[in-house]
């Protein structure tokens, strides 16, 4: 599975770095072109990790670009809208030019994605061949991303040190079947309202409500605390103090002790045997096991046993055991596994990357190899697409995508 020669590699890596610069657009990246025509946070953070080792400025840019869309209460949105059209929901749904906290002269939306950009400056930080560049990078990006965090405390809805989403758009896993309870309404089951019926409503309601911080806590209906996006924020925790003693000159403290909090929350909120999302109005936890519940495992200070115990689950028929292509977005035996499904079955790039650091973070290497090897057949078989079949590796969704062939690009410079 593994042993390619390196001439291979070398035309991968041409082929995936043709793609990110086909997708730039002078100032971003686009996810892929036509379908997702503007720039994308999660999209973004993974193309800065995947340009680390190539191109300082072009990945410091990639951030700050997203980071001039940031909100004055410190959200990242997860689209910033360089230009008008193209896209559905777009600016005229989101109006954040009538939100005062909102940038002018940037529409953006008014919901938020995976907190993985301090750890995407972390890697560029890390990876750069021009340490002073990056340095200078990181200490502009700074005050933005000590914004974020703050912001994300704002959105424990449960009380307990997690940040809730409030849409199934903020996960970056839009249809994971862990959205299907807490998405349960009979009045939309009345009107035979779809999935994307549902998405809609629930966005134009956090932009009549004004995006506000106070209404996410007490009264929108959709409130979960994600394993994945708490365990991205963790991450970046854990990122902030090193780039606080590393290249800022700042105190990593509080960003320790934030760490700390968000695991401790993590185990007494959303661990079962498994990690689970948590329906805060429901009050209960979501039983479905998706790839978002290995997100904790991205924590360097995780239980060994929980590592064990997650680790035997992934590697199990649910998951990695059974599908020849891993890693799916959705445990196989679930009755919600749908293998051609965006995020209710197929295996994606950007979990197979975040996974294969995880196990090395634990000192996993063999399944860390595993995951870099099949990762690298998936790409070389497919093409840089969205997902693919966990069964047969068949791509699916957009061509061209960018974090596909970014993340690619890391797992060749390893
Ligand atoms: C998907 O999400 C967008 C909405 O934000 C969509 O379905 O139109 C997700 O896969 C998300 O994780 C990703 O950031 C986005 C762009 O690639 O597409």
């Amino acid at each position: 599975m593994d042993g390619r020669p390196a001439v291979d590699d070398a035309a991968l890596g041409r082929a995936a770095l043709a793609v990110l610069d086909a997708n730039w657009t002078g100032v971003s990246t686009v996810p892929a072109p036509g379908i997702y025509p503007h720039q994308w946070s999660l999209d973004s953070a993974f193309v800065a990790i995947g340009l680390a080792r190539h191109d300082t400025a072009r990945a410091g840019q990639e951030l700050l670009s997203l980071l001039s869309g940031q909100w004055r209460t410190g959200m990242v949105p997860h689209i910033v809208f360089h230009h008008p059209n193209g896209y559905f929901p777009g600016p005229s749904m989101w109006r954040s030019e009538d939100v005062p906290e909102a940038p002018r002269g940037t529409p953006t939306s008014g919901l938020t994605q995976p907190p993985l950009h301090a750890y995407a400056a972390w890697w560029v930080w890390r990876h750069a061949a021009d340490r002073d560049l990056a340095t200078r990078f990181v200490r502009r990006a700074w005050p933005s991303l000590v914004a974020q965090h703050a912001y994300l405390e704002t959105r424990d809805a449960g009380g307990a040190g997690l940040a809730a989403i409030v849409h199934p758009w903020e996960s970056g896993m839009d249809d994971s079947p862990a959205w299907d309870a807490p998405l349960a309404d009979p009045e939309a089951d009345r009107r035979g309202d779809g999935y994307h019926d549902r998405y809609f409503r629930l966005a134009v309601r956090c932009r009549e409500h004004g995006y506000a911080a106070s209404y996410y806590r007490d009264e929108h209906p959709f409130a979960v605390e994600d394993p994945l996006f708490n365990g991205v924020w963790l991450l970046s925790c854990d990122a902030m103090a090193r780039l606080a003693s590393e290249a800022v000159g700042a105190d990593p403290a509080p960003f320790q002790e934030a760490a700390a909090r968000i695991r401790a929350a993590l185990l007494d909120r959303l661990w079962d045997g498994a990690f689970y999302a948590r329906d805060v109005r429901a009050g209960r936890l979501v039983p479905v096991c998706t790839i978002g519940g290995f997100g904790p495992l991205l924590d360097p200070g995780l239980p060994r046993h929980v590592v064990e115990t997650l680790t035997a689950l992934l590697e199990s028929t649910r998951f990695m055991g059974a599908a020849g292509y891993p890693v799916p977005s959705c445990d196989i035996r679930a009755p919600e596994f749908e293998r051609g499904q965006y995020w209710r079955g197929p295996s994606w790039i950007s979990t197979n990357w975040l996974l294969a650091r995880a196990a090395a973070v634990h000192g996993l290497d063999r399944l860390s190899e595993l995951l870099v090897a099949s990762t690298l057949r998936l790409v070389r078989q497919g093409g840089f697409r969205e997902c693919f079949d966990p069964f047969d590796g068949t791509g699916h969704g957009c061509r061209d995508f960018s974090w596909s062939a970014a993340l690619t690009l890391d797992l060749l410079g390893r």
